[in-house]
């Protein structure tokens, strides 16, 4: 008998579950949120836990990720239809950790979590497979199956590569070798034709008219981009910066959106020594929370700690700029 993979042991876990489990990924899901549930799904489904389902708290938003639950029939479905999730059921993180600003802490027991993100500290789960240094969560999926000689079908082999493909923007933003290991196995078993239509999808019309009026918000200090959009759409906020940050001699960006419960932010670096997660910090410091990756890192300042009338386009220019010029 070969050892005992992390599979092994985080079924022998949900084996003891008194009710069903849920897989729960990050509220408003991507593409690798997305990817990876349905590939951890698939799996313990496989691993006969057929109490298992896929929840998750708020919207999507961007029409690639909605295309992706057409494409490939993923089986998710919103907290607030989840009917008969309770207090007796466990659920596993997927793509993200308890305490982040990106989920919403439902009734389950959070037993488990395999993410890519930095390290949120012991959180007491049972099982833990938490790797910041990976690109994707998709690829950490992807290389359980491989791990464990687990068939895996065409769909679910075309959305962990896109998972890939997305999160670490085309392999060149924080992709690590097992991302690329991974990318180069699924892509043997993927079907292309579905990523390219899923690339024809990431822009919705309406979507483009958002765009519009916030790139016309952009305003660059040296190497800093400034963006404000004018929706409550988080997804948007993220791929906005991410235009930004392509444009040529912007390798920071600051992307963010007011609402009435706070201002949301998406941070971007490109800039070798700049960790996008430090200045997120940096600009939430004493009234918010961030967190994230080194290249991409987002954050939440709530309204009720936000200064009446003052302005915010300014707080945050004030901020990012003292905190680039003392790197
Ligand atoms: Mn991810």
């Amino acid at each position: 008998m070969s050892e005992k993979t992390k599979l092994d042991t985080l079924v022998e876990i949900l084996e003891e579950a008194p009710d069903e489990v849920f897989i729960q990924p990050h509220n408003v899901p991507d593409p690798d949120a997305i990817a990876a549930s349905l590939g951890l799904y698939g799996l313990l489904i496989s691993r006969g836990l057929s109490k298992t389902k896929i929840v998750y708290d708020l919207e999507i938003e961007k029409s690639n990720s909605l295309k992706m639950l057409e494409l490939f029939n993923v089986p998710m479905i919103r907290a607030a239809d989840a009917h008969t999730l309770g207090t007796e059921d466990w659920a596993v993180l997927v793509d993200a950790q308890k305490g982040g600003s990106n989920i919403t802490d439902l009734p389950t027991d959070e037993v488990a979590v395999i993410d890519h993100h930095e390290y949120r500290g012991d959180q007491g789960y049972r099982f833990e497979d938490i790797r910041p240094e990976i690109g994707s969560c998709s690829a950490i999926i992807a290389e359980y199956y491989f791990e464990n000689n687990e068939k895996m079908d065409r769909d679910t082999a075309t959305a962990l590569l896109y998972g890939i493909f997305m999160d670490t923007d085309k392999l060149t933003r924080g992709a690590n070798s097992l991302d690329i290991d991974m990318f180069y196995k699924l892509y043997n078993l993927a079907d292309i034709s579905k990523i390219a239509e899923l690339q024809g999808n990431e822009i919705s019309k309406q979507d483009l008219g958002l765009y519009a009026e916030a790139f016309r918000s952009v305003e660059t200090y040296d190497e800093l981009g400034f963006l404000r959009l004018n929706s409550s759409n988080d997804s948007l906020l993220g791929a906005a910066g991410d235009i930004v940050v392509s444009v040529s001699g912007v390798n920071i960006v600051v992307a963010y959106a007011i609402r009435d419960i706070g201002i949301k932010l998406s941070i971007r670096s490109t800039r070798p020594g700049l960790k996008a997660n430090d200045l997120a910090r940096h600009l939430v410091e004493g009234c918010g929370k961030a967190g994230g990756h080194d290249h991409m890192a987002g954050g939440f300042i709530p309204a009720e700690n936000f200064i009446k009338g003052r302005s915010i386009d300014t707080f945050l220019r004030h901020r990012a700029l003292s905190f680039y010029e003392a790197q």
